[in-house]
């Protein structure tokens, strides 16, 4: 170890920690360490071994630091982030771009030299006074082709106690990877805090050096721009990825039960707040992981696993009867963390959609609040954040899949891209193939947006695979990745787009939140060659009497065949201007689109002219 960072350890580090450190032989990672605290400069520095004595550190500091407070269910906590700090700042997030390298227009960039500069004038002296915490964990299942070591550093509690919840520990895997520099480094502080918050949210940062592995965040804590080995670290995998040939991807792991005891995993893409967590906790079904996946070619086939091991998951509407699950987890005692939510005086918690009516008055992001507070613009303050969350381990659930921890991940069987969309793509359809599912479901797919990021809610915007936030290389070369994976695969997965926001005449929806475990069981049967299915110009969808079974069957209810047509309905005027939507974002933005893109938009534009020609603007299934 070099001079200098051994004299910045032992200055700063009492014996304890200093061993917990040093028992880690990592040159690499006792530098970054050791640079934190000359421009952080801590009081003091703990390193977490993930004892169960130093876990406990960690969640008992969260308390007495403020940043959480106890609830009234043993092992229940609520943490606050600021009223302006309630979601992703994606427009202050950014790569940190070496000279002569180039991301494309579409992703945010910043001259490294100057963003880093700017990032590290923003984090000088920013833990003076406060203790700086050290954690390792593990991205993927230990000790898998999947894991990656990762060391984060924060000085706020909280960030490092959801990472407890939401990772797997990674002292014993940094063991194991001995010297190795192959390893994500995460650098946070929440900076000058008021009222236990962000204060200075004007240099909140979230910039990403993917050259050196190494993210820095600042002046924040809300989760998504904070725990470094969420989205943060989705951003480097998927660089990583490329260049290793595999994929990162923003997508849930879940088993889907088919008859006869079968069990067909599926990954699934959607845009934050479009029920990608929902659909992985349906009844029934077991889950694997409900945010980040990565797949590999193992064996002749694909394999995947969930990068994390818990849940940081929008609370807005779990109830009882929509997420019987998860309304059962948190509502009994065990290890959560409730984020945004109301806070009454007898600690019990309450959000959006929770099946009951609200109080009017208790403790939220605004601090003490009552019904008809108003923000600083005049506009009303919702009791509960709508991205309010709750983190939970996926262990504690009755619903968790056998192969969580599995080191060689599950077999993939289909892949599903999903977006909010009130009136174009019927609510389920497989593609013809993997070629054009990655191109017309994933490459092609449009969300309106939500509260998960800040900004305008209901804009409909191009998000490619769901991962347009976190891409971290130039958009058609991602495009390739994906189209190159199946290669040498005998059956590449499934392909299927689903929409469960499409909206009728009146403007309200067409489906019932439980439709979605059709469609995807649907899928299963699909995947399995058990029902046939009608073509349309874009792809394949269920016919009439398979899904009338299965309403009947899963949820107890006739669908009628005024249902199967208002839904599944062919809106072709709808279909070909999205197409020339995203092929005009293609054109402009992302010159290395690889020509095949536009190939399969053309193909599909002619299907439905020819189809259009033929049966006119809307179709009904049961005219094709
Ligand atoms: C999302 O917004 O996609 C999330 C939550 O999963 S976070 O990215 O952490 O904000
Ligand atoms: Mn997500």
């Amino acid at each position: 170890m070099e001079d200098i960072v051994k004299k910045l350890l032992e200055n700063k580090l009492d014996e304890d920690n200093l061993r917990k450190l040093l028992s880690l032989g990592n040159p690499k990672m006792h530098a970054f360490v050791a640079e934190a605290i000359e421009l952080t400069r801590p009081e003091s520095v703990f390193v977490c071994d993930d004892s169960d004595t130093d876990l406990a550190y960690i969640r008992n500091r969260a308390i007495e630091s403020n940043e959480e407070r106890s609830l009234a269910i043993e092992g229940h906590t609520c943490h606050f982030d600021g009223p302006y700090d309630q979601a992703r700042d994606k427009a202050n997030t950014k790569y940190l771009l070496a000279a002569g390298t180039d991301l494309g227009a579409s992703l945010n960039s910043t001259d490294k030299e100057a963003g880093t500069k700017e990032v590290l004038s923003f984090l000088k002296d920013s833990m003076v006074g406060r203790e700086m915490l050290v954690c390792f964990f593990c991205l993927g299942p230990a000790n898998s082709d999947f894991s990656i070591a990762c060391v984060q550093i924060t000085d706020s509690p909280y960030v490092a106690h959801s990472e407890c919840l939401l990772y797997r520990a990674g002292y014993e895997q940094f063991k194991s990877i001995s010297d190795s520099p192959d390893f994500f480094r995460f650098l946070h502080s929440e900076g000058e805090l008021e009222n236990y918050v962000s204060k200075n949210i004007d240099k909140r940062r979230v910039y990403i050096d993917l050259g050196e592995n190494i993210v820095y965040s600042v002046n924040t804590q809300y989760g998504g721009n904070t725990i470094g080995l969420k989205k943060l670290a989705l951003r480097l995998a998927i660089n990583k990825a490329s260049r290793e040939g595999w994929l990162a991807e923003h997508m849930f792991v879940m088993g889907v039960h088919g008859p006869g005891g079968r069990v067909t995993y599926f990954t699934g893409a959607f845009p934050s707040a479009c029920g990608k967590t929902s659909t992985s906790m349906l009844p029934g079904q077991t889950i694997v992981g409900d945010d980040i996946a990565y797949l590999r070619k193992m064996g002749g086939e694909i394999r995947c696993v969930n990068v994390e091991s818990g849940i940081f998951g929008i609370i807005r509407d779990v109830n009882s009867t929509d997420d019987p699950v998860i309304y059962e987890a948190l509502t009994n005692p065990g290890e959560i963390i409730f984020g945004n939510v109301l806070v009454t005086d007898d600690g019990k918690p309450h959000w959006l959609g929770m099946g009951a009516e609200l109080p009017t008055e208790g403790t939220n992001y605004s601090g003490q609040w009552h019904k008809g507070k108003t923000d600083d613009k005049g506009k009303e303050i919702s009791p509960s954040h709508k991205n309010a969350r709750y983190t939970v381990r996926i262990s504690e659930l009755s619903n968790c899949d056998e192969h969580l921890n599995t080191p060689e991940g599950v077999p993939v069987g289909a892949m599903i891209y999903g977006g909010r969309d009130s009136d174009t793509l019927v609510p389920v359809e497989q593609a013809f193939d993997w070629t054009e599912g990655i191109i017309a479901k994933g490459a092609m797919l449009e969300s309106e947006t939500t509260a998960a990021t800040l900004g305008k809610e209901g804009v409909r915007t191009f998000n490619i695979m769901s991962n347009m936030d976190f891409v971290s290389l130039p958009l058609g070369r991602y495009i390739q990745n994906n189209l190159d994976f199946a290669e040498g695969i005998a059956k590449p997965p499934f392909i299927f787009s689903v929409n469960y926001f499409l909206r009728g005449k009146d403007g309200k929806y067409l489906n019932g939140m439980m439709d979605k475990k059709v469609w995807i069981l649907w899928a299963e049967l699909r995947v399995h060659g058990d029902v046939e299915a009608i073509e349309t110009p874009t792809g394949l969808i269920p016919k009439y009497e398979d899904l009338a079974g299965l309403f009947k069957r899963e949820l107890d209810e006739d669908f009628t065949k005024e249902n199967y047509i208002e839904q599944f309905t062919i809106r072709v005027p709808n279909l070909l201007a999205k197409i020339d939507r995203v092929e005009q974002i293609y054109k402009t933005k992302v010159p290395d689109t690889p020509q095949i893109v536009f190939d399969v938009f053309n193909t599909q534009r002619k299907r439905l002219n020819t189809a259009k020609d033929k049966l006119g603007d809307y179709i009904s299934p049961f005219d094709l």
